[in-house]
């Protein structure tokens, strides 16, 4: 590791973002007589006559979901874009407005109440991959969408609603901030180098083996050098993939392999179901976009133990997001964990 940046208080660029995070290291000496979130690790029924997304259960909107098992999308009932919206545009002075189309859905992962993404078998997960390939492209095809946002909530810190395995996908009629931001920086340095700028990163971060936590034939799982949650890591194809649509059956269980290692290892981190949200970020749908390379990121909150969390507050709403320990220190803990869970070894 170059300088002194386990123990000094230094910068990192987002090569993604084109942003900063300030490292401050030496920080996590300091006490903390602050909040602690109780997280329960409480057991869940297989199923559940209260979940609004167990199967058969009548949902809140009063639809009724089919006894379905493995993986059910359907449209969300509170959805935050809907097709047919026909609100126009507004400009007056400097008072801007636009409205805004899309549809939003909810991804069930299991019919069974009772499990998470980790405890779940890879070929389980695989389902959920092929899931999210079919609801990009078909949504992603609607003339209408331009941008397709996979995601998921876990554990209610993080807001999520429902313990039952699910994610959301809101697909909507323009691109957001933080892909545009994303595509800027990748189509430059495509324009520049004329190959993706994710693929010379993990080249150089598999050359470094600092901050890789895991590795197969066909991803690797990383804490970017630029985290700014404290145990945040990526997901990226080593191959120059623009969409999780574009992954063959071999690459598709590769994924889904990953993902159960790292979330697995999360779990075991702290010994909890261990919360965060993750999202899939890929090419928009509006045209083709050679530059950008898929990725998945993994935002959790947690910083020393299941009690302790991080707030983005005070100078991170003010200046610029701000972490203690460093990726690094993150990776080497995350690496030297399990991939067995801690509920399956007692
Ligand atoms: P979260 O757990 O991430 O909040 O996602 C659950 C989503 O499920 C949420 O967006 C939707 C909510 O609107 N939902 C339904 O569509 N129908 C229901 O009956 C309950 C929840």
């Amino acid at each position: 590791m170059q300088n002194n940046f386990n123990n000094e208080p230094h910068r990192r660029y987002n090569i993604l973002t084109d942003e900063w995070v300030l490292v401050s290291p030496h920080r996590t000496k300091r006490p903390w007589q602050g909040k602690t979130d109780k997280i329960l690790n409480v057991t869940r029924p297989s199923y559940d006559e209260t979940c609004y997304l167990c199967p058969t259960n009548t949902r809140a909107g009063g639809e009724v979901n089919p006894d379905y098992s493995g993986t059910y999308s359907f449209i969300n009932d509170f959805a935050a874009v809907f097709p047919g919206s026909n609100t126009s545009s507004y400009k007056k002075g400097l008072l801007e407005a636009a409205g805004e189309t899309g549809i939003c859905k909810v991804v069930c992962f299991s019919e069974d109440h009772s499990l998470t993404l980790p405890l779940m078998s890879v070929n389980e997960i695989h389902e959920v991959v092929k899931l999210w390939q079919r609801e990009y492209l078909e949504l992603g095809a609607l003339p209408q969408i331009t941008h397709v946002q996979i995601f998921e909530n876990k554990g209610d810190i993080m807001g999520c609603s429902n313990p039952h395995p699910h994610g959301q996908i809101w697909s909507q009629s323009s691109i957001p901030e933080i892909i545009l931001n994303k595509q800027k920086q990748q189509k430059a340095y495509w324009e520049t180098n004329g190959a993706s700028l994710l693929s010379a990163y993990v080249q150089q971060e598999i050359e470094l083996n600092e901050r890789i936590v895991l590795e197969n034939d066909h991803f690797v799982a990383l804490v970017p050098y630029w985290a700014v949650w404290p145990y945040e890591t990526m997901v990226v194809p080593k191959k120059h993939h623009q969409h999780i649509g574009q992954l063959n059956e071999d690459e598709q269980l590769a994924f889904a392999a990953i993902l159960k290692d790292l979330t697995t290892k999360y779990d075991n981190l702290f010994e909890t179901s261990f919360p965060y949200s993750s999202g899939i970020h890929q090419s928009p749908t509006d045209q083709e976009h050679p530059e950008w390379h898929f990725h998945m990121s993994f935002y959790p909150p947690l910083l020393r133990s299941a009690e302790v969390k991080k707030f983005m507050v005070g100078y991170e709403m003010f200046a610029n997001p701000q972490r203690d320990i460093t990726a690094e220190q993150a990776a080497d803990t995350l690496k030297s964990l399990s991939t067995t869970h801690y509920l399956k070894t007692n």
